[in-house]
């Protein structure tokens, strides 16, 4: 223990609010510069205080998490020195800053658990996921809850108001910066008006994770599977805060070889890299996978996670799983995975993501819910039991066991289906394989998604305002043809969201969908989701889709008013 004994004045600060502060899909995400601007952090952490009562923080203990990303250092010692000053009674933060945005939810979950449910207000976790990081590129900051999932819309929106407003913010200097790169428990002694000790424990970034891991998985059984002479697996940290994960329980637990685990020491700009795992991103895994070309000698499985490790990428040999189907097929072979085995009582999937898991759901005779995008919707379907999984088109998988999405954990859960159907196999049963099946089972549904990144605003309005005016010509097309602007009724507290994406859908179920991306730190993304359902599972993905793309581009005439021939990014 690093124990101090003096008493830590306060300074009140006098700040002008910035308006610019308001949280999108996942917390508020800008420039590196903008975040470096004058009381820019502290305007927003302040007002993050502002948002909550005093009795939820005072004394109380906090999480602040970190993807490694450049600004996430300098940015945890002010957030330290806030939190001070506001009354927070015990800062818990990862070693060298670093907690996986899934590891801040379990960290914050096990507080609670351990010391009274409401021993921890939450986390300010410090990422900007999977944008790109570096002294040019992207910073990001987000509260979550005392459930350990992002803090709900009423609750942003109330922290924006904040800023929009504030004029002072409270911080306390407490001399040196903490040491982040040694574990150990500091008593910094009291700070001015309060009567608690003021506490900063930097603890292992992996150690209750891996704890809660192993309640859910059975690791011995994971190793005897992934040690078979027929199996390689490989794993791309894309240099985010997924590698020391990676390392301890891929290599360390698993036996999987280091030279098998790619770029995972973490980087402060991602090696320069784009930390998004996805077929254009993740470029050099996908052809070491022979994704785009076949490769006789490419590994049998292969995965990648984001900057913040809560999205997954999971390829077979030759073979790319797309979300939509890993969501429908972990839900599917749920009992192939030791945590589940003994039942589910539901799932979710965001509105844009297939309709594959409702097929199994319907099958498995569960409740299946259509949420908006971000996983902050999943958040009151998961503490009241109503569903144990989860997932999102966007590289998103999870279920109730923390309330973030979470890269490692889809990947053992894929590694727990294929150890299961491999038990005394003589030939390796592959990803493909299981995927293949699936669709002869229930089906597919062909999906796409393509991504116009960095449009101008106006632009971007341009298409909405066109896609507008085409709702009722699609309608009236043909017989049982729907569009509509999606919202959503919480189930379980009522509030509505609208506005969530414009839905065309044909009387078969196909659809295109377009929405607004609300993670971008600057510009506007739209993304178009394409999606045909068929018996037939032999289709190129293309062709499949080809009249429903056509269709999309010419409702919205996206090329003739943005300029762009073809998507940024398609997946
Ligand atoms: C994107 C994805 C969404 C995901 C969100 C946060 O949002 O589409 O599914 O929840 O990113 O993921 P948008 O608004 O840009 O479409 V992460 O890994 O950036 O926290
Ligand atoms: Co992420």
């Amino acid at each position: 223990m690093v124990e101090s004994t003096q008493s830590h004045k306060i300074t009140i600060v006098d700040t002008q609010a910035y308006q610019d502060q308001k949280a999108g899909t996942s917390g508020l995400r800008k420039k590196v510069k903008v975040f470096r601007q004058e009381n820019y952090l502290e305007n927003f952490v302040q007002s993050i205080f502002l948002s909550l009562s005093e009795e939820e923080y005072k004394g109380k203990a906090l999480v602040i998490a970190g993807d490694g990303r450049f600004y996430n250092d300098v940015a945890t010692q002010i957030i330290i020195r806030l939190a001070a000053a506001n009354g927070v009674g015990h800062v818990y933060v990862g070693q060298h800053g670093l907690l996986s945005t899934p590891a801040a939810s379990a960290f914050i979950r096990k507080l609670n658990a351990d010391n009274g449910e409401n021993y921890c207000v939450g986390g300010v976790l410090l990422t900007a996921s999977h944008n790109p990081g570096g002294e040019d590129e992207d910073f990001g900051i987000k509260f979550n809850s005392k459930s350990g999932g992002p803090a709900l819309e009423n609750f942003t929106n109330l922290i924006y108001e904040h800023t929009k407003k504030i004029q002072q913010y409270r911080i306390s200097h407490l001399g040196n910066d903490i040491d982040l790169a040694t574990i150990a428990d500091h008593n910094l002694g009291k700070v001015e008006g309060f009567d608690h000790d003021f506490r900063v424990t930097v603890a292992s970034s992996t150690d209750i994770y891996y704890d809660l891991l192993k309640t859910l998985f059975d690791f011995d059984d994971l190793k005897a599977f992934v040690s078979r002479p027929d199996f390689r697996m490989v794993f791309d940290g894309m240099h985010g805060v997924s590698g020391p994960y990676a390392q301890l329980l891929f290599q360390e637990v698993l036996g999987v070889p280091q030279d098998n685990l790619f770029r995972c020491n973490v980087l402060p700009d991602f090696g320069h890299g784009h930390p998004d795992p996805n077929l254009t991103y993740a470029a050099d895994l996908v052809k070491t996978m022979g994704i785009f070309d076949n490769k006789e000698d490419a590994p049998d499985f292969g995965a990648a996670c984001d900057g913040d490790a809560d999205r997954n990428m999971v390829l077979g040999k030759n073979f790319f799983v797309t979300p939509s189907d890993s969501i429908a097929i972990i839900t599917a072979n749920y009992k192939s995975i030791p945590f589940l085995k003994s039942g589910i009582s539901g799932a979710a999937r965001s509105m844009p993501t297939s309709g594959a898991l409702d097929r199994v759901t319907e099958k498995l005779g569960i409740p299946v819910y259509e949420t908006p995008t971000g996983w902050k919707f999943f958040g009151n379907l998961l503490d009241n039991n109503m569903i144990s999984l989860c997932g999102e088109e966007s590289f998103g998988t999870g279920s109730f066991h923390v309330r973030e999405k979470d890269g490692v954990w889809a990947v053992l859960c894929w590694l727990s289906i294929l150890a299961d159907k491999n038990r005394g196999t003589e030939q390796l049963v592959s990803v493909a394989d299981i995927v293949r099946a699936h669709w002869n089972e229930y089906g597919r549904n062909y999906y796409q998604r393509y991504d116009y990144e960095n449009l101008e605003n106006a632009d971007a309005d341009k298409v909405f305002k066109q896609l507008e005016s085409q709702m009722s010509v699609f309608e009236t097309e043909s017989e049982g043809n729907t569009a509509v602007n999606f919202s959503y009724t919480d189930p379980v507290d009522q509030s509505v969201s609208l506005n969530q994406g414009y839905i065309f859908k044909y009387a078969d179920g196909s659809r295109f969908v377009f929405r607004l991306s609300g993670t971008g730190s600057s510009g506007a993304t739209i993304r178009i989701y394409l999606e045909k359902y068929s018996n037939d599972p032999s289709l190129v993905v293309e062709e499949a889709l080809k009249s429903i793309a056509e269709r999309a581009l010419s409702a919205s005439q996206i090329q003739q008013l943005t300029g762009r021939e073809r998507p940024t990014v398609i997946t």
